[in-house]
């Protein structure tokens, strides 16, 4: 097995290029990627300051090495979901990765900041656990993002990822989920800038750069993610590439160029209020976070205590100090309201 490039011994076979890479060959590989993701999809301006969602797994840690790599100002932010050691590993991880690096990592945990965690939510609202928890990271990035002044929030979706949320999107037909399935979703009222420079590469790839990089991450399954559907779709779509490589290049980027600009996302900015605790857009009183925050920090017994006070001192972005981080957004279970109206 030679690599493509130099045609010394090779470290991996990419089965979608046909091609096998030595390691110098193949970091410059994910390197080339990342950065024609950006430039093909006008995802971040020179002099961006980008804040980074890593949760210590592998993704978010390839991205944000990546990220370094090609010269973006970044800053990493790490959510602490409580979900027992699992959190506590990942934590670690993400911790050591900007300690090593002198990089900056805002550290939120949940239950710190706002008096719950993933199993007291899942328990509370009786759902799945992803579905309290992606709507738990996508606030808590949000609100960071801007409270921190970012031009965007980046966040480790791969292309395997995308292409298993475009295969879940089109066997239920989410059309606005479908409509906004897009690598970049511009800044709006009460939103960061979101991209994914991540989806020219897949899963595997981002593992073996980890590996090349001497990148140490969480290898451990999150231990609460029965119920997600995400993971089918990902297995489904593994089954179709092991026999077909390439296929799920072809299945997402087809769509990118062949449908996405013809579904016109809407933004729906016009019509949402903003949540009387918190401030974030939403087409009620109070946002779908908001809810999951009174009802996760429920007592039960007496009634006397009034839900957490999540009003900011002044304008949006409010929550207090510290500052978070995580993973990325999945599309099972669990998209706030105001995300489906407006993102
Ligand atoms: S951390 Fe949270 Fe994931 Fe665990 S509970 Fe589900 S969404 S699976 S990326
Ligand atoms: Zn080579
Ligand atoms: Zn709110």
């Amino acid at each position: 097995m030679k690599c493509r490039v130099c045609r010394g011994p090779a470290v991996i076979d990419v089965r979608r290029h046909n091609a096998n890479f030595c390691a110098e060959h193949f970091l410059k590989l994910c390197r080339d990627q990342v950065a024609k993701a950006i430039d093909q999809f006008d995802m971040v301006a020179p002099g961006d300051r980008l804040l980074v969602a890593v949760s210590g797994g592998k993704d978010s840690l390839a991205l944000w090495d990546l990220l370094v790599e090609l010269g973006y100002a970044t800053d990493g932010l790490y959510l602490g979901l409580g979900i027992g050691d699992y959190s506590d590993d990942s934590a670690r991880y993400a911790i050591d990765f900007a300690s090593r690096r002198g990089l900056r990592l805002h550290c939120v945990d949940l239950r710190e900041r706002y008096g719950y965690d993933v199993p007291t939510a899942a328990s509370a609202t009786r759902r799945v656990p992803c579905s309290g928890c992606g709507l738990s990271k996508r606030h808590v990035f949000d609100e960071v993002a801007l409270e921190g002044g970012y031009d965007a929030l980046v966040t480790g979706h791969n292309l395997d990822d995308e292409a298993a949320v475009l295969y879940g999107n089109v066997m239920h037909w989410h059309m606005d989920y479908l409509a906004r399935q897009w690598p970049v979703l511009p800044a709006a009222r009460g939103f960061p800038r979101k991209v994914k420079p991540l989806v020219r590469l897949a899963e595997r790839e981002t593992a073996a750069y980890c590996v090349l990089r001497g990148i140490d991450y969480q290898v451990e399954e999150c231990p609460m993610a029965a119920g997600n559907r995400h993971l089918a779709y990902k297995e489904a779509l593994n089954h179709i590439e092991e026999r077909s490589p390439g296929s799920k290049a072809s299945f997402y980027f087809g769509f990118l160029e062949r449908a996405a600009s013809r579904l016109g996302a809407e933004t729906g900015q016009d019509e949402l209020g903003s949540c009387v605790r918190c401030g974030a857009p939403t087409p009620g009183d109070v946002c779908a976070f908001c809810r999951l925050v009174e009802r996760a920090t429920a007592r039960p017994a007496t009634g006397a205590e009034s839900p957490v006070d999540l009003r900011p001192s002044g304008p949006r972005p409010g929550h207090g100090p510290g500052a978070g981080a995580g993973l990325a957004e999945r599309t099972d279970g669990g998209r706030s309201e105001r995300e489906r109206a407006a993102r």
